[in-house]
């Protein structure tokens, strides 16, 4: 059975191959792309995203740009590990088509509502924004999709400060009002993704694919395992927004518990922590849940996998 998603992302490094991986897993049918600002500008990104959909050979899905900034903050941007273009490391090809007119929030809207109840699932791999503004545009999608699965957060650890995880703390008010929805929300946040690094046999394992897309990755991964240790000190990178796509393929890829979760607004040195309750057991209103433990064999053998599947397109 396949899971319908809107992909919403800023490529950004990991974001492309959480784009590969949606459309070389059969188990997912890719609906609608949506681009929003963060790792770099929204023109930035939306051009990387249609040069990963172009290598990947991606056809009949609709791309739209979305927010060019956050709803209240002074936008930033993660040259520090995404590079001056927001995709440094291979040469992108031209887009072999253009984003629509319509705007990110208009697309993701339009694509929920005309949907049957309970069949488009959320993958936000950015910053917030475009889904905030959706459902403050249109506040039946909340109830109307599936689940909302993102890359962001931590319960443990933050990148961008001591407490808080780049796509949350750029627009901590958008997570905010993604977070409070009564949606069914799973933050994939650091605490996981920290978990799927890079590592030389996963290297060696997508090199072994060979085809034009596989080496578009190598050389994603190439320069991302070199920011990531400038940046940040790892000795492999963390691939964090495949994780995402990952958790609605097979849910048995990584371990998910059920805790509320709530973003902090007002804080000196917590700014856009993502605050998981673990006190107690969740109360039975929680619809909030955070992923925990990754089992990492199975998670990259689900890119090698779609890579495989993707074949030699470009
Ligand atoms: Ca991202």
């Amino acid at each position: 059975m396949t899971t319908k998603i809107i992909l919403d992302c800023d490529p950004g490094h990991d974001d492309a191959i959480a784009l590969l991986l949606a459309h070389g897993n059969p188990n997912i049918e890719l609906v609608a792309v949506t681009t929003v600002h963060g790792n770099q500008t929204i023109e930035k990104v939306t051009r990387n995203a249609l040069a990963v959909a172009t290598v990947a050979g991606i056809t009949g899905v609709p791309f739209a740009a979305g927010a060019h900034r956050p709803l209240v903050r002074t936008p930033e941007v993660a040259e520090s590990i995404h590079g001056d273009s927001g995709l440094d490391g291979p040469v992108l090809p031209e887009p072999a088509f253009e984003a629509e007119d319509r705007h990110a929030v208009d697309l993701i809207i339009d694509t929920i509502m005309s949907s049957e109840p309970g069949t488009i699932t959320l993958v936000p791999t950015g910053a917030l924004t475009n889904i905030a503004l959706a459902v403050r545009k249109e506040p039946r999608i909340a109830e109307r999709v599936k689940e909302v699965v993102l890359m962001g957060g931590g319960y443990h650890v933050g990148n961008w400060s001591a407490a808080a995880e780049f796509n949350i703390v750029i627009d901590p008010e958008a997570a905010h009002i993604v977070f409070n929805e009564k949606w069914k929300l799973t933050m994939v946040g650091l605490d996981l993704t920290h978990q799927a690094l890079a590592t030389p046999d996963v290297v060696a394992a997508i090199a072994a694919v060979d085809t034009k897309p596989a080496r578009f990755v190598l050389e994603l991964l190439e320069f991302f395992a070199e920011s990531y240790k400038d940046a940040q000190g790892f000795d492999h990178p963390p691939v964090h927004d495949p994780c995402a796509v990952a958790l609605v393929i097979d849910p048995s890829v990584m371990s998910v518990v059920r805790v509320p979760l709530d973003i902090e607004l007002t804080g000196s040195l917590t700014l856009g922590m993502t605050v998981a309750d673990f006190r107690s057991a969740a109360p039975e209103d929680c619809t909030t849940y955070a992923a925990t433990d990754l089992d990492h064999a199975k998670f990259w053998s689900l890119i090698v996998d779609a890579l495989e599947r993707i074949g030699d397109p470009v």
